[in-house]
């Protein structure tokens, strides 16, 4: 039986860490020089609670010129980390248009009836190390989470390995309850390919939605 495989989309202002988390998280080691403008996507297996799902990691770079690559990147995600980094005010700011273009483009994948289904979403503060440069409180992150409808945060460093594969874990249980509510076979956006490929049924026929879809890089 192949590995259920889901899709997490790194996505957050630039320099924040999400190379470095993503790169910690898959090869287990911290760069500390990451070309910014890469954008790759890695795969790693997974445990989570006793389920073993293959995993693939997008990791943007914010490079995307045009609306239409975010839009792609988001629809194909199954579940997404939204970074900020603790040394940067702004960078949590950042986010608020990042996550509403998600809610917007994963509703519109949702059948009708399923609109109010979450998003998987992990709210993730990186950079805790950095005690001295600390700009944003932990309060303000949580209010921000309660009111995005209280996505889990997480404060991680990837450089000292705090909560790095928690954040992981977290958005994969998250992904796995919204297969099973709603599998992905009946929803519309989990392809790269779009929506209507997987509306029509074409690209699907494993029985379980799952399936190697086409990177868009
Ligand atoms: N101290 C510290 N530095 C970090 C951490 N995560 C990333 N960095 C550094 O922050 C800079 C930007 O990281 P990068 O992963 O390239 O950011 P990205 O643009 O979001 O992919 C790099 O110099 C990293 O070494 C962290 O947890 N702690
Ligand atoms: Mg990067």
């Amino acid at each position: 039986m192949p590995l259920p495989e889901y899709k997490v989309v790194v996505m957050g202002g630039g320099g924040v860490g999400k190379s470095a988390l993503t790169v910690r998280f898959v090869h287990s080691m911290f760069v500390e020089k990451y070309d910014p403008t890469i954008e790759d996507s890695y795969r790693r297996n997974l445990t989570v609670d006793g389920i073993t799902v293959a995993l693939e990691v997008l990791d943007t770079a914010g490079t995307e010129q045009f609306m239409s690559l975010s839009t792609l990147y988001m629809r194909s995600g199954d579940g997404f980390l939204l970074v900020f980094s603790l040394t940067a005010t702004e960078s949590l700011a950042e986010l608020h248009s990042i996550r509403e273009q998600i809610q917007r483009i994963k509703e519109a994948s949702l059948p009708v009836g399923a609109q109010t289904q979450r998003t998987p979403i992990v709210l993730v503060g990186n950079k805790l190390d950095l005690v001295h440069e600390r700009q944003v409180a932990r309060d303000a992150a949580v209010q921000l989470s309660r009111s995005w409808g209280g996505v889990p945060y997480y404060e991680t460093s990837a450089r000292k390995e705090i909560n790095v594969t928690e954040i992981f874990e977290d958005v994969v249980r998250q992904m796995i309850k919204a297969d099973h509510a709603t599998p992905r076979h009946r929803r519309g956006g989990g392809g790269g390919g779009g929506g209507g490929l997987n509306g029509s049924g074409l690209a699907g026929g494993t029985g379980t939605g799952r399936r190697r879809r086409c990177t868009i890089l």
